[in-house]
């Protein structure tokens, strides 16, 4: 019989452990309890002595275990035979991808990166050694149905397109929370623990907090006040905030006012709209917006923040920008409780490249062959990939890498890249799952579960509301032959490059690729690589630890950072607050901050257009749930219990109006599909406005999801149109999309 030692609460047979969730932004430590003769998770708890997040925890970590344990989670690579599945070794599946690449040329060939990068230790600091050698020309990513507005206006304003400031709800009186959720989503481009938690913080020092959304979330609910939005006008709503600021002559550049250009470009684009004139359109009485105006003038430190509402929407760059240029015009910039650029103890990789260095971007310089998108930050929608594979003639798609991606669930247009996938030559996927888009792969790599790897954030910290960082051991050894992703990484990028797999040395195209990342930081690799006995992602969260802003440049700074002094604080290390750094970390070739880039101010027209078309007719908009996490979580049995999520949030009277009941179905119908779902009747949702949660859609034969398949719902992207896109940055726009509602 096991005794239990009542100091550590665990029985002799259980060891501790610590690790940061990957799975939000909220980078949570967590305490796990492992039964070591059964290697198994038997408890994971908040870890409170973390310096980070003191004990927050989601129902998403305490899953961990569930997940690692799942037994539909691969173990091994698998290759398809017909429509059977067959597990072999790892050389068999290289030999495999060599066999499926052979023949094909590189500009048939593309990549699709995938959400779950941006977390993981190995993918996030590796994909490049896949794209690069592999000669492939471009690829596609959810960045283009996420973030894509926000990259483009800070590559513009500062310089950088990862650069984005943050808003310091840590010490800020009054947060604007725009299309965010951080109730379901944790925070996004926004890294700070328990974010509800800090709205009543706000409150109790005395600040207020106000949330712009279609829907009265339950972020909302915990706020001041929630401002009821018509989806895709809130660059019009700003625009006529900053017409307010600037008739009543209440602008204030603050710190910042000797580096902002552009600024009387701004006031002239605000002119024509007026609290009243936007009023029909964004649902917003005037007078509300005048008083957020004022009370955003009067606030002694005031944070602006827009997050995928304000993006996957029609005028998503426009509004991504105006949330910065209100931040700038009202003095809340740079400045603490204002938008402050993070100070990451780890240089992030995607920093390096400036428009200082490589000067101001160009956009469409090529086009999609199909559509004719034009390429933005290098790529076009992510909906254009089905047409890419399904079209032929020259420079047609024959060969994809899926990289941590389900598109067959989270692209819009789904049903049309459903249809393309089975015409691929090669589909190679890096999955742990066979699901809605793997099941059509040829070949299915896995990688470690998250507990099998070790974990430090790479790019997450560039936007968190504290310096801090804090490394985790992986919990359970790899299973037999089970590489690392960055291993995997660069065997793929060299295989598609035409080498065969047993010529590839891993080590030296390694240690190829961390000596220029020496180079670009002025080290010596000589003198550096000498100084490692591996490599690998963690070899690089060293470097960047020692590079970064506390770090001991290998000697230069002695006392500084690095990565051992992390691992001995096994709580983490936090240096402190945001700090304002504006003059140092903006790198556009003037050294400016560019308040009104041409390419962006050329689409208020088209604003001001849809303006006074108004809309009419009901619009969906998505959401996201606490226990979700966009398509993949649905298979551990903790996160899908109870009742059904995946229903349709409906306004009162527009549900009386049609005639849709309580546990009755609505069929959904756009200009790109039809679809039913069950209905919940709310009032939390503005009339006109329907809503459906993303990620869900399961009830695929060819996957191997048992627990999902039995909560299937309905994927919210057969009804996205995938031309509906924010024009300048080609993001899509699945929010605010027209369509019918009637009794199914
Ligand atoms: N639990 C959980 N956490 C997650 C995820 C998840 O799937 N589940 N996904 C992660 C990812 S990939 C991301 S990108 C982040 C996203 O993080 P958030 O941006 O916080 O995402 P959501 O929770 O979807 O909140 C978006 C809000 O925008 C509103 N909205 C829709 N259209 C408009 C509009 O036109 N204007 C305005 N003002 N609001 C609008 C929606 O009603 C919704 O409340 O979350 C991350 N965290
Ligand atoms: N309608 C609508 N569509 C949306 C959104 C919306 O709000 N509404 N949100 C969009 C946003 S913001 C995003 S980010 C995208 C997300 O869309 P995707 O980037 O496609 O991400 P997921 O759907 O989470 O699928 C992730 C895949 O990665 C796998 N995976 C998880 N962890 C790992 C790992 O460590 N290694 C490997 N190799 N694989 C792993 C999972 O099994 C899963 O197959 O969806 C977008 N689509
Ligand atoms: S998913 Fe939950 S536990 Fe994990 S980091 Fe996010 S909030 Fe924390
Ligand atoms: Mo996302």
């Amino acid at each position: 019989m096991l005794s239990e030692n009542r100091s550590t609460g665990r029985t002799n047979d259980e060891s501790a452990h610590r690790y940061t969730c990957p799975l939000c932004e909220c980078m949570c430590g967590l305490d796990l309890l492992v039964s070591e003769s059964e290697q198994r998770v038997t408890l994971i708890r908040g870890a409170k002595d973390d310096v980070w997040s003191k004990g927050y925890i989601c129902p998403k970590g305490s899953a961990l275990g569930q997940l690692h344990h799942d037994p539909d989670r691969l173990r091994a690579p698998v290759v398809r035979v017909g429509d059977q599945w067959r597990e072999v070794s790892w050389d068999e599946a290289f030999q495999r991808c060599e066999e499926l690449a052979h023949g094909l040329a590189p500009d048939e060939f593309t990549a699709f990166i995938g959400n779950p990068v941006g977390h993981n230790f190995s993918l996030s600091r590796y994909t490049g050694q896949l794209v690069v050698p592999s000669g492939m020309p471009h690829v596609y990513s959810s960045g283009t149905v996420d973030q894509w507005p926000k990259n483009v206006t800070t590559l513009l304003m500062y310089g950088n397109q990862w650069l984005i400031p943050s808003p310091d709800v840590q010490r800020t009186d009054y947060w604007l929370c725009m299309g965010g959720n951080p109730e379901a989503s944790g925070g996004s481009l926004l890294a700070s623990p328990d974010l509800l938690s800090e709205i009543d913080t706000i409150r109790a020092r005395g600040g207020k907090v106000v949330v712009v959304d279609p829907r009265r979330t339950k972020t909302a609910d915990r706020a001041d006040e929630w401002i009821a939005i018509q989806p895709g006008s809130d660059a019009a709503w700003l625009l006529a905030i900053l017409h307010v600021l600037f008739d009543e002559d209440l602008v204030d550049l603050g710190s910042v006012a000797d580096i902002v250009d552009g600024f009387e470009v701004v006031r002239a684009a605000c002119q024509d709209f007026t609290p009243e004139s936007v009023a029909g359109w964004t649902r917003v009485p005037a007078e509300t917006t005048r008083r957020v105006a004022h009370d955003i003038a009067a606030a002694p430190r005031a944070a602006i923040y827009g997050r995928i509402g304000l993006c996957n929407q029609e005028f998503g760059t426009l509004a991504s920008w105006l949330t910065d240029v209100l931040a700038i015009c009202s003095g809340n910039f740079d400045t603490p409780g204002g938008l402050m650029f993070g100070n990451p103890i780890n240089f992030p990789l995607n920093w390096l490249a400036t428009t200082k260095a490589n000067g101001l971007p160009t956009f469409g310089r090529w086009r999609s062959r199909v559509r004719g998108a034009p390429e933005v930050l290098g790529q076009v929608p992510a909906s254009c990939l089905a047409e890419e594979i399904a079209t032929p003639g020259a420079g047609q798609l024959k060969g994809l890498v899926m990289i941590a991606a389900n598109p067959v669930i989270s692209v819009p247009d789904s049903a049309k890249l459903k249809a393309a996938l089975p015409e691929l030559q090669c589909f190679i996927a890096m999955d742990n799952y066979i699901n809605e888009t793997t099941q059509y792969a040829h070949v299915i790599l896995p990688g470690p579960s998250p507990l099998e790897q070790p974990h430090y954030d790479e790019l997450l910290w560039s936007w968190a509301s504290r310096s801090a960082g804090k490394w985790s051991d992986a919990i359970f050894p790899l299973a037999d032959g089970q590489p690392d992703e960055w291993e995997i990484l660069i065997r793929l990028g060299q295989i598609l490059a035409g080498h065969l797999n047993a010529d590839i040395d891993v080590a030296a195209l390694d240690d190829a690729y961390f000596s220029t990342l020496c180079g670009a930081k002025g080290l010596d690799p000589d003198l550096v690589l000498p100084l490692y006995d591996h490599g690998g992602p963690e070899r690089i969260v060293d470097w960047s630890i020692r590079v970064g802003p506390f770090g001991d440049r290998y000697g230069e700074r002695p006392g500084g950072l690095t990565l051992a002094a992390i691992k001995a604080q096994p709580n983490g290390v936090d240096m402190g607050p945001m700090v304002a750094r504006a003059r140092e970390a903006v790198c556009t070739p003037t050294g400016h901050i560019d308040l009104a880039p041409d390419y962006i101010v050329a689409d208020i027209p088209r604003l001001q257009r849809r303006l006074a078309e108004g809309t009419d007719g009901m619009v969906l908009v998505s959401r996201r749930q606490r226990r979700s996490k966009n398509s993949w979580l649905h298979n551990a049995p903790a996160l899908v219990g109870g009742k059904d999520r995946c229903t349709l949030l409906i306004n009162p009277d527009d549900a009386s109006r049609i005639g849709l009941t309580v546990g009755g179905r609505a069929r959904i119908t756009s200009t790109a599909g039809s679809l039913e779902a069950p209905v919940e009747i709310s009032d939390e949702m503005l009339a006109g406005v329907v809503c459906l949660p993303h990620g869900w859609g399961h009830d695929e034969s060819g996957s191997r999801l048992s627990i999902a398949r039995e909560h299937a719902g309905v994927n919210n992207n057969l009804l996205a149109p995938g031309t509906f896109v924010d024009e300048l940055s080609g993001n899509a726009a699945v929010n605010g999309i027209p369509v019918e509602v009637t009794v199914a």
